[in-house]
């Protein structure tokens, strides 16, 4: 089914070569109407040949679900998890708070408010440095600046660097990644300058 999904929103009728390996992104979303934001997000995971899984995982609605996946997805290989939501936008802190693994967060626009309810809701971690801290004068001392749980959040439904960012942490690991990712900062550099050369014609 998942496989299917990622066919039908990277246009490709037959994924089986690259996503039979071992899946080391996670894209998870609040709802199947974030589909269409998280699209670019396959389509450069694709694109850079990283295996991913993408599935729906709502905080709300399926908590259970959610404490699972997020628990176990250290455990089953994933690497870094791309979590998206909209309006109260709680998917993605959630889970970070629940793995240690990176959590790369998407604020999906809604209908009202633009996107700048779940920016905020995914932005703005509460997690109080209490838990992190034990000792009280450090608390205190710097308390105000430290939180414990990130989120590395993306602009308002900017999928696409969420995959980028993901792909640079995986990088870090792996040298063929970095190496894809300075052709593809290349290219965009081309882009541009193709553009200025045909303007300054
Ligand atoms: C969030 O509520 C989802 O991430 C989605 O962006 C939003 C609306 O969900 P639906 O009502 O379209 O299922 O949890």
């Amino acid at each position: 089914e998942v496989l299917k999904r990622v066919a039908e929103i990277t246009g490709e009728e037959n994924n089986a070569s690259w996503s039979n390996l071992a899946p080391q992104v996670a894209i998870i979303m609040g709802s199947d109407s974030d589909l269409p934001t998280l699209k670019p997000a396959a389509v450069i995971l694709k694109q850079f040949g990283v295996p991913f899984e993408l599935t729906i995982v709502s905080a709300h609605r399926t908590p259970d679900r959610m404490m699972e996946y997020a628990r176990s997805a250290a455990d089953r290989g994933i690497k870094v998890i791309i979590a998206a939501a909209g309006g109260a936008a709680h998917l993605p802190g959630m889970v970070a708070a629940l793995t240690p693994l990176p959590v790369i967060g998407v604020p999906v626009a809604l209908k009202v408010l633009d996107g700048v309810d779940s920016l905020h809701s995914i932005v703005q971690m509460p997690v109080s440095s209490r838990f992190v801290f034990e000792c009280r004068w450090v608390r205190e001392l710097i308390g105000p600046l430290q939180r414990g749980i990130p989120v590395a959040t993306v602009a308002i439904n900017n999928s696409t660097n969420a995959a980028l960012l993901a792909i640079r942490i995986l990088g870090a690991h792996v040298p063929l990644y970095l190496q894809k990712m300075a052709t593809y900062m290349n290219s965009q550099k081309d882009e541009v300058l193709t553009k200025v050369e045909k303007l300054e014609k």
